[in-house]
């Protein structure tokens, strides 16, 4: 059975797998009640301008602002949908992009960032929420929530979620141009192998990502991406350091283009972004390595100090709405948690995953691992930084 079938039985194994997944996320399996769908508890709206947003879709248009600050991964939503927005509800979504979670929490931490809407990966989320930097969702704002996976709500970072839902998830594992690698790697060894990376040397990329790149070298010495050991964590540093030698660069924000231009070869890449080269070019593919990749899932967050709450649960809304939900995954290719999006997703959508090695069966499952932050996780950044500085 090719798993591009939309059959009963695909649909089936994708729901087996997210309740696996959500087992190894260590969620806790009470999903929070549905939202009801009734409006926030305000005033009735004064009778709407002549020129004034109609849609159910945009909430009170009296509480709406004019602009929405969007502060979100590169790649990650089609620009469509902010013009969509803008005509449907009369709110100007700008957007500004970070290229680890690492960034977006520094600068919230700065303060004063002005943003409404941020996109946190899992473990980010929990960092956030113990830092006092994100604000509770007003839930009764976002009825479209009841499209979420039940199985993927509650899930251990924010066991309520009651500051984050679901945005989208994926994998990380190593993209691969076909021309160069007629028999697919299949190992950590293919980037991190001196003899291997520097028969690429300028033409392979590692993202630029603390607990991605250190992870993935730890996994490549038989390690789990959690590992806080100082030895361990030296260990991975020497691996990168030699590895810096043959790279073309760290690149978490433009991996997708250099890869689809044929200017990176090899590069540790995320799932959809991979997908995304592959779209413009059928020669790149993914796989997890045999020693282990990631699993993530990126979340809707609004920062404590967002100058526009309001506006910015109505676009979380917005974005949970079955037919902006399939656009956004058609995009972006990375997987929708939108069960209700599931079924508009385009007929190409799956066959392109499935072709590219980006889809997850139950042997992929097995070898993917979550980021997960404790109180010695402030050693990757310590290892970072001897690893950059050089
Ligand atoms: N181009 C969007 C990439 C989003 C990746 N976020 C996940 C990071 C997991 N560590």
């Amino acid at each position: 059975m090719k798993l591009s079938d939309r059959s009963p039985l695909r649909l089936l194994i994708l729901s087996l797998l997210l309740l696996s997944i959500l087992a190894g996320c260590g969620a806790s399996g009470t999903a929070p009640a549905a939202p009801s769908g009734e409006s926030a508890a305000a005033p009735a709206p004064a009778a709407p301008a002549a020129d004034a947003p109609t849609s159910e879709r945009c909430g009170d248009p009296s509480k709406l602002s004019d602009v929405l600050r969007f502060f979100n991964w590169a790649d990650y939503i089609d620009e469509e949908i902010f013009a969509q927005f803008e005509a449907e509800c009369g709110v100007k979504v700008t957007q500004d992009i970070y290229a680890s979670n690492e960034d977006l929490i520094a600068k919230l931490q700065a303060g004063n960032a002005g943003y409404d809407l941020v996109i946190p990966s899992d473990y980010a989320v929990q960092i956030l929420i113990n830092a006092s930097l994100l604000r509770p969702l007003e839930m009764a704002n976002i009825p479209n929530a009841a499209n979420i996976d039940p199985n993927l709500m509650g899930m251990y970072y924010d066991p309520e979620n009651t500051y984050s839902v679901p945005y989208q998830w994926g994998t990380t594992g190593i993209a691969y141009n076909t021309t160069v690698y007629p028999e697919a790697p299949d190992s950590w060894a293919a980037i991190f192998d001196p003899a291997q990376v520097c028969e690429q040397k300028g033409f392979a990329s590692m993202l630029d990502d603390e607990r991605e790149s250190i992870g993935a070298a730890l996994k490549f010495l038989g390690y789990s991406y959690n590992d806080t050991d100082a030895d361990h964590q030296a260990q991975a540093r020497d691996l990168l350091l030699a590895q810096k030698e043959c790279l073309a660069g760290y690149n978490s924000e433009n991996y997708i283009q250099s890869l689809s231009s044929e200017e990176v070869m090899i590069a540790h890449a995320w799932s959809g972004g991979t997908a995304q080269a592959r779209s413009e070019n059928e020669n790149v593919k993914f796989f997890i390595p045999k020693e282990g990749g990631t699993i993530f899932m990126d979340n809707m967050s609004i920062p404590v100090d967002a100058p526009n709450a309001y506006t910015a649960e109505i676009f979380i809304n917005y974005l949970l709405d079955p037919q902006i939900g399939a656009q956004l995954s058609n995009y972006t290719y990375y997987f929708t948690p939108n069960l209700a999006a599931q079924a508009l997703l385009d007929p190409d959508y799956y066959a392109l995953l499935e072709s590219g090695g980006m889809l997850v069966d139950e042997a992929v499952l097995a070898r993917l691992e979550w980021i997960k932050r404790d109180d010695q996780s402030i050693v990757f950044s310590d290892t970072w930084t001897a690893v950059k500085a050089r």
